[in-house]
């Protein structure tokens, strides 16, 4: 039987950590960061995310900034508000909630926010810079699951470390964060011909594909760890993750529960990038 890791136990104390930081700001220098999050149309799912979001800025004690446009928004109305909030000194971190309608295209979004307020860090600038390994950004999805195998205290330096996804997103940068700690990384995807004999080597196991249920116990070594960042909405309106948690939770060390697990690190990484942001964008380390 698996422990259970505890996302949202996780994520508190990071927001804890991040609002004393926050009131140290504010005291020692006057300053309050201010996040701006920008949603484009009525997506249901998106709505919740900037929602949690917000809240995650009450708590810590940042002022966020909603821009909640119509789905008619044209691409250059939309980067005309990014022009904007990229000059505005009330703003140290932009955020572009996606997806986006598909009149607009993300790349042209993502490449205008300035790279200094990117708290996603989608830019290509920030990309890049994960991808050398000197970054002040941390790509939230990802840097939130490094956060949750600390938690279980085991070492990722010289374990198989099997990625399922290969997003920009998520399994990407994922790999890259791994990778640094010295972890032996293997990525899988759509086209990967033996899924089951890849999943079952792994010492550390991420599941980033958008498939409901698709990893099952009998794909896991004994003993592994095992992350699932799959949101996947069923028809009966529950949320699934990519493991299937059942089979799964009785082979694993430590397995992540959805909801619960990697999704409440994701919200807490943006409080940190957000927090990076106020410091280095107003010179304050
Ligand atoms: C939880 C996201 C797919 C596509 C775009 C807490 C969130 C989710 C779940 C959340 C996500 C997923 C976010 C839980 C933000 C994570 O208790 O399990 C928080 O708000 N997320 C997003 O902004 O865009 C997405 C998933």
């Amino acid at each position: 039987m698996s422990n259970i890791i505890d996302g949202k136990a996780v994520s508190q104390s990071v927001k804890d950590r991040i609002k004393v930081e926050a009131a140290q700001l504010k005291e020692k220098y006057g300053v309050t960061a201010g996040l701006a999050v920008i949603i484009v149309g009525d997506d249901p799912a998106s709505r919740i995310y900037v929602n949690n979001k917000k809240k995650a800025c009450e708590y810590v004690g940042f002022d966020s900034y909603e821009y909640a446009l119509p789905e008619e928004t044209t691409e250059s109305e939309l980067l005309e508000l990014i022009s904007k909030l990229n000059n505005d000194d009330r703003i140290d971190g932009i955020l572009c909630q996606l997806p986006l309608p598909k009149h607009i295209d993300e790349n042209v979004i993502i490449n205008n926010i300035s790279p200094y307020k990117d708290v996603d860090a989608f830019h290509p600038v920030n990309v890049g810079k994960i991808m050398i390994g000197d970054y002040n950004f941390l790509p939230c999805t990802p840097a939130g699951v490094m956060e949750l195998i600390a938690s279980t205290g085991v070492d990722i330096k010289g374990k198989e470390c099997v990625v399922v996804g290969r997003s920009n997103i998520v399994g990407k940068p994922m790999s890259m964060l791994l990778l640094h700690k010295s972890g032996t990384v293997t990525i899988c995807h759509s086209k990967t011909k033996d899924l089951k004999a890849e999943c079952k080597r792994a010492d550390i196991l991420i599941a980033a594909v958008g498939v409901p249920n698709l990893i099952k116990g009998d794909m896991i070594k004994e003993g592994a760890v095992v992350i699932d960042v799959g949101m996947n909405r069923l028809d009966n309106g529950k949320l699934c993750g990519d493991v299937e948690f059942e089979s799964a939770s009785k082979v694993a060390s430590y397995i992540t529960p959805v909801p619960g697990g990697v999704g409440p690190m994701t919200i807490a990484m943006l409080m940190q990038n957000t927090l990076t942001a106020a410091k280095v964008n107003r010179n304050l380390i």
